[in-house]
This record gives C-alpha cells, structure tokens and sequence, in this order.
C-alpha cells in the first residue's frame, strides 16, 4: 500500500515527505489510518544519531488513528477502533513476564532496529527496504503498521476525546506520570522536585498532585514554563539559574523524598541527589551523553538508604496504564492538553523547531481525519 511518510535523513537535512510502500501485514500486526502524532525528544535524539537506529528512517512513536485492518491473531483492537500508539516488546522475556515491558530485554530489534524484529522491512521505498517499525510504529505517516502488544483501544469513556490530543500519551505522558506514579511510587504528603519543565516533567507534577505529593517543586530555566508548571500543580517554581538548590533547602530543610530529573545533565542529578533526605529516591529520565559517568557519596547511599532510580518509560504497562492515564484526564486531574500545539502534516519541521526553540511542550503532527 503507498503511504505518505516523513523520511529523516539525519540532522543535516529537514525531514522530507516522500511516497512509501508499506508491507503486508503479518497475523499479530494492525494496520492504522494515522490521524495524528505527537513529537518526542527521542525522535530527535536518533536524527542527531545519539541512538543507534538506522537512517534514512520513518520516526514517530505517539501515534494516534483508526484500525483498518487487523492480522488474525489481533486481539487488541478490531477494524474502525480508535487507538493509541506505543513502544513494542517480545511478550515473553523475564521484564515482559514481570510486566515491566519497558525493560524487555529484547527491547532493540521491536523498536529501534529499523525493521521488525525478525529483520523484516515493514516500509520500501522505490522498491528498496525503507528503515521503519520505530518503536513498532514509525508514525510520521498517512499510514502504520502496528502490534497487538502496542496499541491501546480507547474506551468508550472518551469518545469525546479526539484523537489527536490523545496522541501523545504513549510516550512522554506515561514516561512522566508513571515515573512518579509507578517507578517512584510517590508517597502523599512527601516533598518532590522536579528537574526540567518539558512534557515528561510537566506529567510528573500533574502526577506528583493525583500523588498529593507535598510540597511540588519544578525547576527550569524557562519562566514561562515554570508559570505553567504551577498552573498544572506545582507549589513552587524556582529557575535553575538562580540557586535553585538552595531554595530547595529552605523549602525543604530535612530534604526531598523524590527528586526526579528529565534534564539528563550530570551536574543537575548530582545535585538533586544531594538534596534528599534519608530514604529518598532520585529517579532519572533524561537522555544523557553515553559517556557521561554519576559521581554520588557512598556514605550517603549506606548511610540514608537513598536510591538513584534509572526510569524508562515511567514503568509503564502500557494498556492499564494508558487506560488510567485516559481516566485521570476525564477527571480533569491530567490537563495535559495544555502541553500541546498542534502542526500540520507538512509542517513536521516548524513543529521540531517550535519545540527545539522552547515555544511548545508538546508540538503534534495533524496528519488525518477522525472520520
Ligand atoms: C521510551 C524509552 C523506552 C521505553 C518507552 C519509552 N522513551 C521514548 O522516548
Ligand atoms: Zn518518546
């Protein structure tokens, strides 16, 4: 089938949209009618090649559309469901069996190989294998190819809810909300700080408050971010240029319990690591330099029972957690629509700058219609 895809070709040249072939399904695959996609860090990370993945390459992994056909294993979704999009896993390692597919240890060849995992291609183009299956999806396109194990039904529930505000939930909104909710298990009544006011960290401080975490701190150096960041539940907002950690301190003289970092910058989790109080845990998320060493005070590990926590995916379940997270958003207790902005197909590279430049949380692709 010929779909419109946005090709990445590395961070030299803007994504260019091109004709593409994808594949025919195999029994446990979905194909959807992408009707939108969120834009992610990760995304970015493997146009600058800090990911291995293979280039040319069809991203995308927040995806959100339509099933229009469904292998005969499927039984995640059926033709004409509404669903959301997120990372694949094999189903059958010690973290899939655990429920922990976010730590599946065969997590590179379902995401990140440029094919399935058997080596496949799911896309050609010109008649040549094109990369794709990112994150068992590559949703920058008019169409996908999707898993059983990575689509999510949206309920009845929120048949309100379009779609394209939806996108976004199976990456950077799970990766935060369920930092706090499911990795950290923030405890009610106790301090946290968050380190970075991007979508996964505003996730966290709207978790942090269905937590009743008290106080919630944000820290970023983007005031305009820190304004909403209150707006969505922190108690206080100090800007990382101007001695946050010793504001910290006064607001919390015995120490954080949780301190979460999304910024992936060794000297902010260094430092939020120095502000816990016994039994603490810092959980980081951010996307660092692989070359990037921690150095922490042994004493202060033993000594305090602390934890540093490495967070993938918020721990995430993907379908139940997905499924709370659409629940917290019907409550109005998850306003993350007020992360997003929205783009349209074409405009994939204004909407990358929007977010690069800081304008937009959430910047998301408009690709099709609901109906
Ligand atoms: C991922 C990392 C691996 C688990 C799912 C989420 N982050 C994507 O940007
Ligand atoms: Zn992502």
């Amino acid at each position: 089938m010929e779909v419109k895809a946005a090709v990445c070709s590395g961070n030299t040249e803007p994504f260019t949209i091109r004709n593409v072939t994808l594949d025919d399904l195999r029994p446990d695959e979905l194909r959807i009618r992408m009707v939108a996609s969120g834009i992610c860090h990760t995304d970015m990370a493997v146009r600058d090649q800090q990911l291995p993945v293979p280039l040319p390459v069809v991203l995308g992994h927040e995806g959100a559309g339509i099933v229009e056909e469904v292998g005969s294993n499927v039984t995640s979704a059926q033709p004409g469901d509404r669903v959301v999009m997120s990372f694949n896993s094999c189903g059958h390692c010690p973290s899939c069996d655990a429920e922990a597919p976010t730590y599946c240890y065969d997590f590179f060849p379902h995401n990140w190989s440029g094919t399935r995992a058997d080596g496949s291609p799911t896309l050609f183009a010109d008649g040549e294998p094109m990369n794709g299956n990112f994150f068992g999806q590559s949703s920058f396109a008019t169409y996908a190819i999707a898993h059983d194990r990575n689509v999510v039904k949206v309920p009845d529930s929120a048949s309100d809810i379009p779609l394209e505000r939806l996108a976004p939930i199976g990456c950077g909104l799970m990766t935060g909300a369920g930092a706090v909710l499911r990795s950290m298990k923030v405890r009610a009544g106790m301090p946290i700080a968050v380190f970075g006011a991007g979508t996964v960290g505003m996730a966290a401080i709207m978790a942090a408050k269905i937590a009743e975490a008290n106080p919630i701190i944000a820290v970023d150096v983007n005031d305009e971010r820190l304004a909403l960041a209150k707006e969505l539940g922190a108690t206080h907002a100090f800007n990382g240029r101007d001695d946050a950690p010793g504001k910290i301190r006064e607001v919390c003289p015995q120490g954080l319990g949780y301190a979460f970092d999304t910024t992936g910058i060794n000297t902010v989790i260094e430092q939020a690591w120095s502000l816990l109080a016994p039994k603490g845990v810092v959980g980081m998320v951010g996307a660092s330099d692989p070359a990037d060493e921690l150095n922490f005070n042994e004493a202060m590990f033993m000594g305090g029972g602390r934890t540093v926590m490495g967070i993938l995916g918020g721990d995430s379940d993907v379908g139940p957690f997905m499924l709370e997270l659409i629940g917290y958003h019907l409550e109005g207790r998850f306003p993350f629509e007020k992360l997003i902005g929205y783009f349209d197909f074409g405009q994939i590279n204004e909407a990358i700058e929007a977010s690069e430049s800081g304008k937009v949380v959430k910047p998301v692709l408009r690709i099709g219609n609901e109906s």
